[in-house]
């Protein structure tokens, strides 16, 4: 982008109060009990939510865009508005035990830079927006990161649309149902920058004492939906040679799962997350087993090994249990390394700010990973309490959000110009 970006106002700073603040409001919207929100994509609850955003975007002076997936963009004229626009954002969507910060930081950090450029009358050279990503936990729906994977083309809009919960409720028919079933088209080919500010989620930076991540990369992902076919059969009068138990075979595969994240390590990760058992039931042995495999890793190559590996032994498992094992991929992106130019200007922001800074890799997928296809990309980190999220006691200080935001607001600036 060809803007000659002035040196920011450096002595300029966000909010903090402002930005706790709206935190907390958006965090009332799906409270619960130990303090976390569960707050589904698509659900009511992610409606109010949205609802929240786009009243928060508007009194920014934004105008709203809506996708035919439900991505949310509020956009911030700026003097010449040809150019492509500087964007933030992240995702409103949380886990079934999610917490107040993971996703929802990002977006509020975002709405807080517009808030502070107003108060100090600053107009940039070039648009900034702030958008709501669809579905980027993929705990409802799958694929994760969803709606930012549908923008960069990842997806088809119509297969995204298909996609169905556990009840059979669609994505198409659950966006209808909340009203954010957009039509909107942007165009992925025109943004200037993509800055994503999120928690770590992890223990690396309250562990070394840093305040900002610099983030130089994410994990590459490879989901499964592992179907195990055994047969019902009674638990008494059947002997145990003649058994063809869908749960034991699926205590094999956990254990698989786990081991091959071992035998890659320092930085494989292998977790089963879901498993649904039929019928459940004390004294049936189990004939049906569907659970979820999620394997990362640091390398495709390594990802390739693992799940080379979880074939070859599940064949194993299946033949030693007498039981069908089907194994589909739901979700694949190689390890995503972030524009060095963009992490450079994370850095310095941090340091010009005077604020402590590392490098560290997410362990976590976001959509700054799929944004990182078609823009320069970069993310900020903050630390969260004991590196603990995806968990309702999440926490992360104020100081710190604080902080990430200031971060945002001076890599945003410089980008867009002023
Ligand atoms: O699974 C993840 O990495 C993200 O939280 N969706
Ligand atoms: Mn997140
Ligand atoms: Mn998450
Ligand atoms: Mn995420």
């Amino acid at each position: 982008m060809s803007v000659t970006a002035l040196a920011p106002l450096t002595d300029l700073r966000v909010n903090g109060e402002r930005l706790w603040r709206s935190l907390m409001e958006l965090a009332k919207i799906g409270a619960t009990k130990k303090g976390g929100v569960c707050r589904l994509a698509l659900t009511d609850l992610d409606r109010q939510g949205r609802d929240y955003f786009v009243s928060q975007a508007k009194a920014a002076g934004c105008t709203i865009r809506i996708d035919a997936v439900g991505n949310i963009f509020a956009r911030r004229a700026g003097r010449n508005n040809h150019l492509p626009a500087v964007m933030t954002g992240s995702h409103i969507d949380t886990q079934p035990t999610g917490g107040k910060f993971d996703g929802n930081y990002g977006v509020l950090a975002g709405i807080e830079v517009l808030h502070t450029l107003n108060d100090a009358g600053i107009e940039t050279e070039a648009p900034l927006e702030v958008v709501v990503w669809t579905n980027e936990e993929g705990s409802r729906f799958v694929p994760v990161m969803m709606g930012s994977g549908a923008f960069i083309g990842e997806f088809e809009t119509d297969f995204i649309l298909a996609q169905k919960d556990r009840d059979g409720i669609s994505v198409g028919e659950a966006l209808k149902s909340i009203g954010y079933h957009g039509q909107d088209r942007i165009d992925p080919k025109n943004i200037g920058a993509y800055f994503e500010a999120h928690i770590e989620q992890g223990p690396v930076l309250e562990a070394n004492d840093i305040t900002i991540g610099v983030v130089t990369g994410a994990l590459g992902q490879r989901w499964f939906d592992v179907v195990i076919t055994g047969s019902e059969a009674h638990a008494g009068p059947t002997p145990m040679a003649l058994r063809q138990d869908a749960l034991l075979a699926a205590s094999h595969m956990i254990q698989l799962v786990n081991q091959t994240a071992l035998d890659h390590a320092p930085n494989a990760r292998g977790t089963v997350g879901m498993l649904d058992n039929y019928p459940n039931s004390r004294n049936v042995i189990p004939g049906t087993v569907k659970m979820s495999v999620d394997f990362r890793a640091d390398s495709d190559d390594i990802l390739t090994r693992m799940v080379e590996n979880l074939h070859a032994k599940a064949q194993e498992i299946a033949k030693q249990g007498k039981v069908k094992i089907d194994i589909t991929q739901v979700v694949y992106f190689p390890p995503q390394a972030f524009a060095k130019e963009l992490v450079n200007a994370v850095r310095h922001g941090a340091k010009n700010i005077g604020l402590s800074e590392m490098n560290v890799v997410s362990g976590a997928g976001h959509d700054a990973v799929y944004l990182a296809r078609v823009a320069p990309t970069a993310m900020i980190f903050v630390p969260c309490k004991d590196g603990i999220s995806h968990n309702e006691i999440e926490d992360a200080k104020p100081e710190h959000l604080e902080a990430g935001c200031n971060v945002l607001l001076h890599a945003m600036l410089e980008r867009a110009g002023t």
